[in-house]
């Protein structure tokens, strides 16, 4: 039973082993399974490891994931403290990475996966535009109150608002792979917009129709019906929203203890 952030004491170690055909426009397992599996550490709730879970589960890859909670005493945190780069979590070994020395920083644990797995387009143009893309979505997130916010003003001329980035994004998504094709890559700007307008939705339904317009609401549910990112959905390895995550309260706990496991 996981409660929350606090959780149960001990770290939780899962399988995610993704069932079903390997997508072939993703790196192949094969190729991947000749360096040392992936581990996945981050806490027990979705924050900042729903995106690179998301990204993992788009291109059906196997890892490891270990959970860990808040509660535990300083003594055992350390474990993974003395480890990790900047001393925090998530933090991604394996995969060519040393288990000695991790990496942290979420932003650079999704593009070393992209571009390992082949989400960050072909060129270093690509690249850029992938990235102007992941940055522009990024102070997107940063508004999600006003994004979940009812019968907001929507203030266009001002750029450094929500209304406006959206529809900057509009127009960045209209050069990006198409989410209803399940035979092209998605890139990891196009997972982590998904990951936050999930979000504002479950904060407050019908909010990114009415806040952002009609074509990122459309976006956001094309990439939950992609076959391997609603499964996961679906799945034990996917954590619910905290309380703080649904703007309910500043408690990183959940509605009710649940309980979670592999995915295999
Ligand atoms: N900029 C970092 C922030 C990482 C961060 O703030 N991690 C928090 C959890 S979301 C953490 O490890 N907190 C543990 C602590 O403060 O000891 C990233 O994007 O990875």
């Amino acid at each position: 039973e996981i409660l929350g952030v606090m959780g149960p004491i001990d770290p939780l170690f899962f399988e995610i082993r993704p069932k079903g055909e390997k997508p072939d426009q993703y790196t192949s397992k094969e190729l991947l399974d000749q360096e040392e599996p992936l581990l996945f550490t981050y806490f027990g709730i979705k924050g900042l490891g729903e995106q690179i879970r998301m990204l993992l589960a788009e291109a059906g890859a196997d890892y490891d994931s270990v959970l860990v909670f808040g509660s535990v005493d300083q003594e055992h945190a350390m474990q993974w403290k003395k480890r990790s780069a900047n001393g925090l979590l998530p933090m991604i070994s394996g995969w060519g990475i040393s288990r000695t020395t991790p990496i942290s920083q979420s932003g650079a644990i999704i593009r070393f996966l992209a571009r390992k797995l082949g989400m960050y387009g072909t060129s270093v143009l690509e690249e850029a535009v992938i990235d102007c893309f992941y940055e522009t979505v990024k102070d997107l997130a940063d508004h999600n109150t006003l994004i979940c916010a009812s019968d907001p003003e929507k203030d266009y001329s001002i750029a450094k608002l929500p209304f406006a980035t959206g529809r900057c994004v509009e127009k960045m998504l209209k050069v990006m792979p198409d989410p209803k094709d399940d035979t092209v890559a998605v890139n990891f700007a196009q997972i982590y917009l998904v990951t936050i307008l999930m979000q504002c939705e479950a904060t407050r339904s019908g909010c990114v129709a009415e806040n952002l317009g009609p074509t990122l609401d459309q976006f956001c549910r094309d990439m939950v019906q992609r076959p391997r990112i609603s499964a996961f959905l679906q799945s034990p390895a996917c954590l619910p929203y905290t309380r703080k995550e649904l703007e309910q309260s500043d408690s990183y706990t959940f509605d009710a203890p649940i309980i979670r496991g592999s995915m295999k």
